[in-house]
């Protein structure tokens, strides 16, 4: 089965074979609903889908800077970039040590 990467919402169907160790076959269907995305990850700021040091870089170089609504950069949201930010943005790193 090639690898579906569409992200469009709905409802796919996957057709796999199975063969058991008799070399006997069947061909089933698995239907997979696929949801509507979520928004954008809190402190995700270059969109990668996770939180990592990247990010907190980004934030680090834009800081001082003022940030519009729904930022990610902002994640206090009080307007601007600050340290701040950043540091929450760590405890929010997806994987350990915030790597990539
Ligand atoms: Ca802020």
């Amino acid at each position: 089965m090639a690898a579906d990467r569409s992200t469009t919402p709905g409802p796919y169907v996957a057709r796999a074979l199975t063969v058991d160790s008799g070399n006997a076959g069947d061909i089933g269907l698995l239907t997979i609903n696929v949801e509507a995305p979520i928004g954008p990850l809190q402190c995700d700021v270059d969109g990668s889908g996770i939180v990592d040091r990247t990010d907190i870089g980004l934030i680090i170089v834009a800081r001082n800077q003022p940030a519009e609504p729904g930022d990610p950069q902002d994640n206090d949201g009080d307007g601007v970039i600050t340290v701040l930010d950043a540091r929450q943005c760590v405890l929010l790193c997806t994987n350990a040590r915030c790597a990539p």
